[in-house]
């Protein structure tokens, strides 16, 4: 009888103790994943509530990104273009240079530019790079911006990473072409490294090749901001050619794909420039619901469709915003690793000179940097598993053995 007792009151006792080991567990693990999910602020739970997000996001398998990240408001891209309208109500996320006080003609941050509030004008050279009534813009720039952060709101358009920040940086004039010399691009792209910018954005095709900004393009990535450009558009059909900036090999160059996931018929190409691809649509024949769909400035109705290699480069763009948003001190040679490796294989097998390493695949880019940030994590779960399901064995299985041969020998 007494030794019965005591076999029972070490039965209750061992499942007591994997009770109490249990509970431990599953607190330390709760607490370990509500920890990494609290301390980076940018999940988002209900994007699947937005229905309509645009076919080339579908494309680019974009609601998977989503899950880990929409992106953040400290992440900036810059972009070097036609000036942006901000009035527009569907994007919202200015960069601002809050060192700077405006109107008093002072640089008040010292970085060379006077009352450089949200950001410059590099054509005029003055603080307004957005519309005003003597400088009317392109409409280019906009329509950029709302593919990089339109709000995803179930209102218009949505952009790929809508909480990260644009700064407005301009070079191109009303009607879109080349308003600044070769080293006024330089001091744009400079200005954007120097202010803060973790990615750019060059949407320009047709530059001559030049040192004078090609060194700046350089500063760039030595200090770890990567550059995206594109292969360039020939309407008549897309011809086998260097656009630069985009041909240099600092530069993360985009061709455009249409509805089909083939190159689209205005994509410039060849190798070794022509890097990956994102949907944009063909010109020919215009089927709107076939082509991108972004934001217009007025005078214009606020969306719209157009086509161009301008409007792959701020996809990928905006992929890296997302993947700096997990990671910012990952190097401009992972980020873009990365982006080759997990692209999706288009046309011939492997790289090729139409499509390069193939479609923008944002879901497995962003969960690829995820994943390289936080192994720990996952090791510490797997670890935790392990000593409980030890812990189970030992007290289920091994004990009740041992206790049973005590036991037996007694009696
Ligand atoms: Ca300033
Ligand atoms: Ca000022
Ligand atoms: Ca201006
Ligand atoms: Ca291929």
């Amino acid at each position: 009888m007494h030794r019965i007792l005591t076999s029972t009151s070490m039965k209750i006792r061992s499942n007591i103790l994997v009770l109490v080991m249990t509970l431990m567990l599953l607190l330390s693990t709760t607490y370990a994943v509500g920890k990494s999910n609290t301390k980076h602020n940018y999940l988002l739970s209900n994007y699947s509530s937005f229905t309509d997000i645009g076919w080339h996001l579908n494309q680019i398998n974009i609601t998977g990104a989503w899950d880990i990240t929409v992106g953040s408001e400290d992440i900036v891209i810059a972009v070097i273009d036609s000036g942006i309208d901000w009035s527009h109500t569907q994007i919202n996320n200015s960069w601002k240079n809050v060192d700077e006080l405006p109107g008093d003609g002072i640089d008040d941050d010292a970085n060379g530019y006077i009352d450089d509030t949200h950001g410059w004008d590099f054509t005029a050279n003055d603080s307004e790079p957005g519309p005003e009534a003597t400088d009317p813009i392109h409409w280019h720039a906009t329509f950029i911006t709302g593919i990089i952060c339109a709000a995803l709101d179930n209102i218009g358009v949505a952009g790929t990473a809508p909480n990260v920040t644009v700064m407005d940086i301009r070079v191109l004039d009303a009607s879109n072409y080349q308003d600044t010399s070769l080293e006024g691009l330089g001091e744009a792209i400079k200005y954007a490294v120097d202010n803060g910018a973790d990615v750019i954005n060059l949407s320009l095709q047709y530059y001559a090749p030049s040192n004078l900004y090609l060194d700046d393009i350089q500063y760039a990535i030595t200090n770890n901001v990567p550059v995206v450009s594109v292969t360039g558009n020939t309407w008549a059909g897309g011809i086998e050619y260097a656009s630069y900036p985009g041909a240099y090999d600092e530069v993360i160059s985009v061709g455009a794909t249409n509805y089909f996931y083939q190159k689209a018929d205005y994509s410039n190409f060849g190798l070794p420039w022509t890097e990956i691809m994102a949907p944009v649509g063909d010109v020919e024949p215009w089927i709107p619901s076939q082509i991108i769909n972004s934001t217009y400035p007025p005078p214009y109705s606020p969306y719209g469709n157009a086509v161009g290699t301008s409007f792959a480069a701020p996809q990928v763009a905006a992929v890296i915003a997302l993947m700096r948003t997990i990671n910012s001190t990952m190097s401009v040679n992972d980020f873009r690793t990365i982006l080759q490796t997990t692209a999706f294989d288009l046309d011939a097998p492997g790289v090729d000179p139409l499509t390069g390493y193939g479609l923008l695949n944002a879901t497995a880019a962003v969960l690829e940097v995820y994943n390289r940030t936080y192994p720990l994590i996952i090791e510490y779960s797997r670890l935790r598993m392990t000593l409980f399901l030890g812990l189970v064995i030992i007290t289920m299985v091994i004990l009740p053995i041992i206790t049973k041969r005590k036991k037996d020998r007694r009696f």
